[in-house]
């Protein structure tokens, strides 16, 4: 019997076996205990008007207000499937705490590294930093790694309203736990009663995530599958199947979740996994998506939503249950767009309305659903709120090739146009854009950069249209950041012209590559302004993709960033410590370094 049948099928009640703190640590995700949310406060608004309802506001209103937060980032041991083994936590938590804000809200939150032996960061994945690009949290990039023993300051505006998630950005760091959901309360264009807050749907792997990288870069390579697939950091896992030599105790727990009958609940899914996209559903149910990325968009109804990595679905869910019945939430990692077939790919929750019994195994019958495409919904299905309308041609357009390598040493290497991206940590960047006795040449030129940095740059060009094709039979989930940008056009072949939306294509963060096949290699057509001086990664979120190499950095107006004389004092405050941990420590840096 499959693990996922014998759970669905059980006769047994769904106690969990293990206590949360044994599977989670310090976290409360998961539990019928975890908070619900609350909403937009407006009371705080120093700009007036300003109310609930202003949902085609373009700029956050100025609140006066720092939401502060204090994170120890160190090591733990967890069983959160049941198997035992080696985390990073945040404050003791898998998956982190919750950073909320709302919208025009300060965030600060201290950071101190306590992993003994590697250096770290946090990326805010979606936020634009306009204005704070060393905040980005991005080693290399915007900053140099946070040294074991030492702590940084990471201050920027919440500059979005919805939700999104925090993560390591050092090599494959997150992949060890290190991430958590954020929520940023802002205008709404969708009523809804009760927010039932984060639903976290991504892969897990049972060996270390070092020993995850190692096997991608052994000759030839030896790609670990995902071991299996979480809900919120929880599931049951089938001991005799383990492939490591780990603890393991069956019926650790799955997430549950409550329901109240008649009333419309705000789930926000968030895919922080390492490989896996996933098609999230709940029995009977329909998903209403309000919002995808950091993007409102308006309210269409579907059965089934596909959350690529590092993507974000909000959906409205009507309660169609009545008291005591109880449905199944299911979230599958996508076997047709996976590089590697996960030996688990099936994620369950409960959902459980008022009255029933919550170790009651829920009855339910899925969906049926055949995978056809590895693609979000139809460019045409996502109409964002606030429309927004590209200039009639971009100052520039230019086109990048996703494509591999076999290099000397018979390594396989991702490339992004062109080459297989490799990062300096000690030399991040956003420090040499600011050197000031380089910078004539940076303003110009990217020859002062190795070539395995990457870095692209526009000079001066108001708006850009990158063209990214994808020569490869893998599909791939790319983030770009420090943008919400367009996504003009997506297919196969040689791209016409013609523009999905024209008058106001869908806008977001990250978005599904899709793979070369018998028409041609892929391509996706995205454009955006160039308002944000900084140094931006454009990369794959699939965690071995990014280690070996697919990642480029856009450099973008590096005439102003030449200028900024507060980009130094910010970058020594983590290159500092880092240049003098180096110095007596040998940094194994394995990977591309992201
Ligand atoms: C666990 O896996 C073993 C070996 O594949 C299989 O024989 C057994 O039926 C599975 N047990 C359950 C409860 O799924
Ligand atoms: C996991 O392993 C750690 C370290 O060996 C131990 O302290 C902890 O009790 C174990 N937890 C479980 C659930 O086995
Ligand atoms: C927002 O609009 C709804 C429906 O039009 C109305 O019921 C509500 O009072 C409004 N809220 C605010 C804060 O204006
Ligand atoms: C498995 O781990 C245990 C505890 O760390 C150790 O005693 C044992 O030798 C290991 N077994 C194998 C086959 O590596
Ligand atoms: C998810 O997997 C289950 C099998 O566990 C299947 O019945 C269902 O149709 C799948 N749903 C989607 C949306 O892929
Ligand atoms: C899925 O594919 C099978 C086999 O081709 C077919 O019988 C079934 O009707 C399909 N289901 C859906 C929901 O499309
Ligand atoms: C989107 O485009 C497809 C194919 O081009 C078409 O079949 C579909 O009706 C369109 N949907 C909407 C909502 O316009
Ligand atoms: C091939 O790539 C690997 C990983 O980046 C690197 O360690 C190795 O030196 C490269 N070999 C050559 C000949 O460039
Ligand atoms: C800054 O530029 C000078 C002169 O080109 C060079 O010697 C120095 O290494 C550069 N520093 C950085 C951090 O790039
Ligand atoms: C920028 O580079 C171009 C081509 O290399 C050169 O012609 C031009 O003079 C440079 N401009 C500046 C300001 O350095
Ligand atoms: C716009 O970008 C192109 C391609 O990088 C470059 O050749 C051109 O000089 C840029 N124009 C300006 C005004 O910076
Ligand atoms: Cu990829």
């Amino acid at each position: 019997m499959s693990l996922i049948n014998s759970i669905l099928k059980g006769a047994s009640l769904l106690t969990a076996a293990l206590s949360q703190t044994s599977t989670n640590g310090l976290s409360l995700w998961g539990t019928l205990d975890a908070p619900l949310l609350s909403f937009f406060d407006t009371t705080f608004s120093t700009t007036s008007p300003f109310g609930a309802n202003d949902t085609l506001a373009t700029t956050p209103p100025w609140s006066g207000r720092t939401k502060t937060y204090d994170w120890t980032i160190s090591r733990g041991y967890i069983a959160p499937d049941g198997v035992n083994k080696s985390v990073i936590l945040v404050n003791g938590q898998f998956p982190g705490p919750l950073l909320e804000a709302n919208w025009g809200d300060t965030i600060q939150v201290t950071v101190r590294n306590n992993i003994p032996d590697e250096g770290t960061t946090v990326h805010w994945h979606g936020f634009l930093q306009k204005g704070t690009p060393w905040m980005d949290g991005v080693p290399a990039g915007s900053q140099c790694p946070i040294a074991p023993g030492s702590t940084f300051v990471y201050k920027f505006t919440a500059d979005q309203y919805g939700t999104s998630w925090y993560h390591s950005h050092y090599s494959s760091q997150y992949s060890a736990g290190l991430f958590g959901p954020i929520v940023i309360y802002g205008p709404m264009h969708a009523d809804y009663d009760i927010d039932i807050g984060p639903v976290m749907l991504h892969d897990w792997y049972h060996p270390d995530y070092y020993e995850v990288v190692e096997r991608l870069f052994a000759v030839p390579p030896d790609p670990l599958a995902a071991n299996n697939n979480l809900i919120n950091g929880k599931m049951d896992f089938n001991c005799s199947q383990l492939l490591v030599n780990a603890s393991c105790t069956p019926n650790a727990g799955i997430s549950k979740f409550s329901f109240q009958s008649g009333k419309t609940h705000r789930l926000r899914l968030i895919n922080p996994g390492s490989e896996g996209n996933q098609r999230f559903s709940i029995d009977g149910h329909t998903l209403t998506v309000i919002a995808v990325d950091f993007v409102p968009v308006e309210p269409y109804d579907t059965k089934v939503v596909y959350v690529g990595v590092g993507q974000r679905t909000d959906v409205l869910v009507k309660g169609i249950g009545k008291t005591g019945d109880a449905y199944w939430m299911r979230s599958n990692f996508s076997q047709l767009c996976a590089s590697s077939p996960s030996h688990q790919p099936y994620a369950v929750a409960g959902v459980y309305y008022q009255g029933a019994n919550t170790n009651a195994r829920p009855g339910t019958t899925a969906y049926p659903f055949n995978e056809t495409n590895c693609l979000n919904d139809p460019l045409n299905t996502t109409t964002p709120v606030v429309p927004m309308t590209p200039p009639s041609g971009p100052a520039v357009t230019q086109t990048i090739n996703i494509n591999y390598i076999i290099n000397g040493s018979g390594m396989f290497l991702f490339t992004m146009g062109g080459n297989s991206f490799r990062a300096d940590y000690n030399t991040p960047v956003l420090l040499v854009a600011t050197n000031s006795s380089a910078s004539p040449a940076a303003s110009n030129a990217t020859s002062i950069y190795p070539t395995d940095w990457n870095v692209n740059t526009f000079g001066t060009n108001s708006s850009v249209r990158l063209i990214i094709t994808n020569s490869i039979t893998v599909s791939h989930p790319m983030h770009f950041h420090g943008h919400n940008f367009w996504i003009l056009a997506e297919g196969n072949g040689n791209w016409d012209g013609t523009i999905t939306n024209p008058s106001n294509p869908i806008r977001r963060d990250s978005f599904l590559m899709g793979a070369s096949n018998a028409v041609g290699p892929a391509y996706t057509v995205i454009e955006y302004i160039s308002d944000n001086p900084g140094v931006w990664p454009l990369h794959c979120h699939v965690a071995g993709h990014s280690s070996t190499g697919l990642y480029i950095n856009i450099l973008e107006r590096p005439d102003l960033l030449s200028q900024d004389p507060q980009i130094p004092g910010y970058l020594s405050e983590t290159c500092d410590p880092w240049n003098k941990w180096t110095s007596s420590h040998l940094v194994d840096e394995i990977d591309s370094g992201e």
